[in-house]
């Protein structure tokens, strides 16, 4: 997804989605991946004080007003989708805010959510840059842990951008036979954090999805939202990789793009009965620290 500006509507942006559902769904796509927070602007490069300055950038309801013409189209196409968007929530008279994603089938039915655990940056203003990575700020880790959800297309299991990165975020939804793992990112360019090149951010993702892939035996789906948002450059480099590890279709524009792919399901458990076949060849007497520590 190309870039979604700090004054774009929800409306507009949320009939770009549709559009890319559209398409998707005329070249035979059963499912569709979009990015994280896919229906406003990367908000968290920006410094906010209250609720009320950064509230217009989350949603209420599951489907929330600005959600309901996907919901509507996508039921009435019969394609299954993965959404991130900033989720707020009264739960137990308190309210939560989560950088959330949900998956809804085909027909329409909530198969599962996931509120984003890896949340990157810091929850005050760093002044490095001319923006800021403040998803501590905004959103709380999320409370849902690392499930899998059982669909008309394979087991899938979700995660949000920095997620990714973490190798055991995949062998949890794996260790529950997760075949399909869909992300959604928005990775700025720019490292605020820690000075390094350009390529190398696209690198780690890569390197990122496709171990994820190979070693848990599963299809990864990864949708960025990419280009320049005000100015603010992300890698984008969307991508679908294959079990084996290979990336079998790459986003190559910095706009609105729709990659596909028709997932053999077959590879997956191929790979899942040999080299890594969990139960066979996995030593867990000897992974009692990445539980403890
Ligand atoms: N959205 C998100 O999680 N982005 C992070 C940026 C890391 S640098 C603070 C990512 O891992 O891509």
């Amino acid at each position: 997804m190309g870039p979604v500006h700090l004054n774009d509507t929800k409306e507009a942006t949320v009939a770009r989605l549709i559009g890319m559902l559209r398409e998707a769904h005329g070249r035979g796509a059963k499912w569709v991946t979009f990015p994280e927070l896919a229906l406003t602007t990367f908000f968290p490069r920006y410094i906010y004080e209250t609720p009320q300055e950064y509230d217009r950038f989350f949603e209420e309801g599951l489907p929330s007003p600005a959600m309901l013409p996907l919901f509507e189209t996508a039921k009435a196409l019969g394609v299954g989708f993965y959404l991130g968007f900033a989720e707020k929530v009264t739960e137990g008279g308190e309210t939560h805010r989560y950088n959330t994603c949900v998956l809804v089938g085909p027909d329409g039915t909530l198969l599962g959510k996931y509120r984003k655990v890896h949340l990157p940056g810091t929850k005050d203003p760093l002044h490095k840059a001319n923006f800021e990575h403040l998803e501590k700020r905004y959103f709380e880790v999320g409370d849902l842990g690392f499930n899998t959800f059982k669909s008309p297309i394979g087991r899938i299991g979700m995660c949000i951008c920095n997620d990714r990165r973490w190798p055991e975020t995949f062998r949890v939804m794996a260790l529950q036979g997760a075949e399909i793992f869909m992300l959604g990112y928005n990775t700025p360019t720019l490292n605020i954090h820690h000075p390094e090149p350009a390529h190398l951010r696209a690198l780690h993702h890569r390197l990122s999805i496709e171990s994820a892939a190979y070693q848990n035996g599963a299809w990864v789906l990864a949708a960025a939202k990419c280009g320049a948002e005000d100015g603010f450059a992300m890698i984008g480099g969307s991508a679908i990789v294959a079990p084996t590890g290979e990336t079998v279709a790459y986003a190559v524009s910095e706009e609105d793009e729709v990659i596909t792919h028709a997932c053999d399901m077959e590879l997956g458990e191929y790979i899942r009965r040999s080299v890594f076949d969990f139960a066979r060849h996995r030593r867990i007497e000897h992974y009692g620290l990445i539980t403890s520590q």
